[in-house]
């Protein structure tokens, strides 16, 4: 240090301000407060500006170029501190904010939450396999038939009297490949009978699940869409108790073995004699399922083969009701009602 070093006050003043200086920018807390602390020291009314404006007043050229280099080395000497200050407060505040925004998405990924099969689609699926199992082939048929399929072929010619039975929904279709009026939602799935029928050669085991539509008001046991499981078994000597058999073993593999089943006489036109199909339960109480019976001659006809060398059954079940009994519920609605909280629990 030379001995104007040593006599100078504007020395100390440029070092004291400077120490104040550092030191504030040491602990300044936010960008801002860096900002603040920059004006106070580096800007035109700062403390450094104003001792330079002192300079003037110094009477030798040595102590003016002493005291310049001094303030220029204190400016300098800030300007790094207040941009390493900065850069220290920005990438704090920014991890900070990165910690706040932050999504957590481990707790998705460790415990996916898995959704499942509709109960109609379990019940579809299941129903399938159970007459897999009993060695049956599964086929399925259009959804939109004609009145050729729905209702003639199975021996419900025009004016008979149980097609007002079923509540039918016509299309309005117009077209060449039916007549006007003649197309329809398909009301069961025994049309696919006959179209099975007329490609396959017997012996024929087969189901055909899928979906019908009547104009049935909603309520606790119908829907206007719903679905149906058709069997067809058409081979040489087919009689009612393979009939019956045949649906005994079904219930008690899919309901279980508490399960017991019986045949009610009904009359359906395509079948000849015809069943209501019942289940009871272990508690004694019965529910309706679906028809059956054995295969009427005019129905083999339409599907293009000889009653005298075929005969065969059939039955129709609801695969909707068959689910609802599954699980204990009480409203046919509430399986279509999209609730999750609802669906979840199956
Ligand atoms: C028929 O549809 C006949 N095709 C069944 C059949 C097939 C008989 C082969 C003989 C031989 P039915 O209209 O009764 O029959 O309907 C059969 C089953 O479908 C009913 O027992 C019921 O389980 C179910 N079902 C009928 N209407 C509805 C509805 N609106 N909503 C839900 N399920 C229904």
């Amino acid at each position: 240090m030379s001995d104007i070093d040593r006599d100078l006050p504007l020395l100390d003043d440029v070092a004291t301000a400077r120490d104040a200086g550092l030191a504030r920018i040491l602990t300044a807390a936010s960008v801002d407060e860096v900002a603040a602390i920059d004006a106070d020291l580096l800007g035109k009314k700062g403390s450094l500006a104003l001792l330079k404006t002192r300079l003037g007043t110094l009477s030798t050229v040595d102590e003016k170029k002493a005291a310049g280099q001094a303030l220029n080395a204190a400016t300098q000497s800030v300007t790094e501190a207040l941009a390493t200050r900065r850069i220290d407060l920005a990438r704090a505040e920014r991890a900070v904010q990165l910690e706040q925004e932050r999504l957590d998405l481990t707790e998705e990924l460790t415990q996916p939450r898995r959704g499942h099969s509709h109960l109609v689609t379990q019940a579809w699926q299941r129903l399938e396999d159970v007459f897999i199992g009993l060695g049956f082939q599964v086929a399925e048929g259009p959804e939109v038939e004609t009145d050729f399929y729905n209702f003639e072929a199975l021996n419900m010619p025009r004016s008979h009297p149980a097609r007002s039975g079923f509540d039918t929904l016509f299309t309005d279709y117009s077209g060449p490949l039916a007549e006007d009026g003649t197309v329809l939602l398909r009301t069961h799935t025994s049309p696919v009978q006959i179209r099975v029928m007329q490609t396959i050669e017997p012996p024929i085991y087969m189901v055909m699940p899928g979906r019908v539509f009547r104009r049935d008001t909603p309520d606790a046991t119908h829907m206007p869409v719903f679905h149906q499981i058709e069997g067809l078994v058409i081979d040489r000597g087919i009689t009612m108790a393979h009939l019956a058999g045949t649906i005994d073993a079904f219930t008690k593999a899919f309901f279980g073995g508490a399960f017991t089943s019986r045949l009610r006489p009904n009359y359906f036109p395509f079948t000849e004699p015809s069943a209501e199909f019942d289940i009871q339960r272990p508690d004694g109480s019965w529910i309706e399922l679906g028809g059956c019976g054995m295969v009427h001659p005019n129905v083999l006809r339409a599907g293009g083969l000889d009653p005298e060398e075929w005969s065969g059954f059939a039955f129709g079940f609801g695969i909707d009701r068959m689910a609802r009994e599954r699980h204990g519920i009480d409203d046919i609605r509430d399986m279509y009602s999209n609730d999750i909280r609802f669906i979840e629990q199956f």
